[in-house]
């Protein structure tokens, strides 16, 4: 008998792990997505992303670059090095570089 409830604590135990694991799908992606600043430009020029993703600019530049959309976000990335930005609201948010206005590019943020 006692082994018996032993038993059948172990299956539930397994059960609720399994519920958690399953719960665990249903959360934002909380993706990354890389964008390079890489001669002066943008690439990719349109990521497609998720209300709780992070979004990560790799400057390959010797200079400086920003990822700026006007009362959204502006991440300053120095040469060689990595900025980040969390994707908070749904949208698009058409970005530039403070520096270089002439490098464009955008993000989708769907809810
Ligand atoms: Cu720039």
């Amino acid at each position: 008998m006692a082994r018996g409830s032993l038993w059948a604590a172990g299956r539930l135990l397994v059960a609720a792990g399994a519920v958690v694991w399953l719960g665990g799908q249903g959360k934002p992606s909380g993706a990354v997505h890389h964008v390079a600043m890489k001669a002066v430009a943008y690439e990719p020029k349109r990521v497609v992303a998720r209300v709780g993703d992070t979004i990560e600019w790799a400057n390959d530049d010797v200079v400086a670059h920003t990822a700026t959309a006007k009362g959204s976000f502006d991440v300053n990335v120095l040469p060689q090095r990595r900025g980040r930005a969390s994707m908070t609201t749904p949208g698009t948010f058409a970005y530039i570089c403070r520096y270089h206005p002439n490098m464009r590019a955008e993000i989708l943020v769907e809810p």
